[in-house]
């Protein structure tokens, strides 16, 4: 397996843009305050803590609202864009990127990123939704919604959408359908659905966690990825939403009937064990959009889950 590098990159990843809320920009500092990096140094990992991407430098520039059917197109565009190309440097360095969000369009800067660095990855997605929309697709425009559509092979527009010229020049590297695994699945548009169905992409929605139980879900997850290759990388693109909104209220778009408490640690805990992951994300928490209880106690799980993901075992 790929050892785990011995240096972990926090990358703060405050956007904003991708949906129709202000809030998760405060994610970062919120989980750096509750102890983000002694809580890695624990587990055994040398931090490196950059300050946070600026997303807002792109305002002055150029048109921020919405090109077409999408919403905030170039300010989703540029922000990503210098998310991909720290990722990718990250990588190279031999540093674990730990991407904070931010809403999930940062996912298009991540993976543009890992693929550049690492073509052959395998990717987890943890969500309630499928992100798998494009402009010509999506229904509301908002690029949270597009992270995997604008990066999946036979998917990706074939030109680029304003803002995102670099995705057809430098970053060029598609994700196979058959390099992701979706886990928590409930929300899923019609035409994502389709699309799921006719690339045969592997999905364990809510209904196979509640047929087959977490634990077997995973097996059969983590080995669609590592069926050829033992040592392939990894990375996990972990939305809170994925998680039940009665434990986790704090994000943007809820839907009902989530992972449990104990089904949201195993998942890390099961992707931490593999010893291949190699970069995650995790995006989409937002305190404004609750009462303070129900912030505290999504950063709260937010924080515990990296915990588990970055190799936490219980003895
Ligand atoms: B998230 C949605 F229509 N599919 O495209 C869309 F249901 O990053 C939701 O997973 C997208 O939170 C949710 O707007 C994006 C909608
Ligand atoms: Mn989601
Ligand atoms: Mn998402
Ligand atoms: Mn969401």
């Amino acid at each position: 397996p790929v050892a785990h590098p011995h240096t972990c990159t926090v990358i703060g990843a405050p956007m904003t843009y991708g949906q129709p809320f202000v809030g998760t920009d405060h994610g970062p500092e919120i989980l750096r305050q509750r102890g983000l990096r002694s809580m890695l140094t624990a587990l055994g990992w040398r931090v490196e803590d950059l300050p946070d991407l600026d997303f807002d430098d792109a305002t002055t520039h150029k048109p921020t609202a919405g090109i077409g059917n999408v919403r905030n197109p170039w300010l989703v565009g540029k922000g990503t864009e210098k998310l991909a190309k720290l990722v990718s440097d990250t990588i190279k360095k031999g540093r674990f990127p730990l991407i904070l969000g931010g809403d999930h369009s940062i996912g298009i800067g991540s993976l543009a990123g890992v693929l550049s660095a690492r073509p052959h990855t395998g990717v987890i997605w943890v969500d309630a939704h499928a992100d798998l929309n494009t402009p010509a697709m999506s229904e509301s425009g908002n690029m949270h919604g597009m992270p995997v559509g604008l990066l999946m092979e036979g998917v990706a527009p074939s030109e680029p959408v304003p803002g995102f010229d670099w995705l057809y020049q430098t970053f060029r590297n598609r994700l196979p359908p058959d390099s992701i695994v979706y886990v928590g699945l409930r929300d899923v548009d019609p035409a994502e659905r389709e699309l799921i169905r006719d690339l045969g992409i592997s999905a364990f929605t809510m209904h196979e966690i509640d047929r087959y139980g977490i634990g077997n879900v995973m097996e059969m997850a983590i080995g669609h990825l590592l069926e050829k290759d033992p040592n392939r990388p990894l990375h996990l693109s972990y939305d809170i939403d994925a998680v039940d909104p009665v434990l986790a209220p704090a994000t943007g778009t809820t839907v009902r009937g989530g992972l449990t408490f104990r089904e949201a640690h195993f998942v890390a805990e099961a992707i931490a064990q593999t010893g291949n992951l190699a970069s995650a994300d995790i995006v989409e928490f937002n305190p404004t959009l609750t009462n303070d209880a129900g912030a505290d106690e999504t950063a709260e799980l937010t924080l515990q889950i990296i915990t588990s993901l970055m190799g936490k075992s219980i003895i």
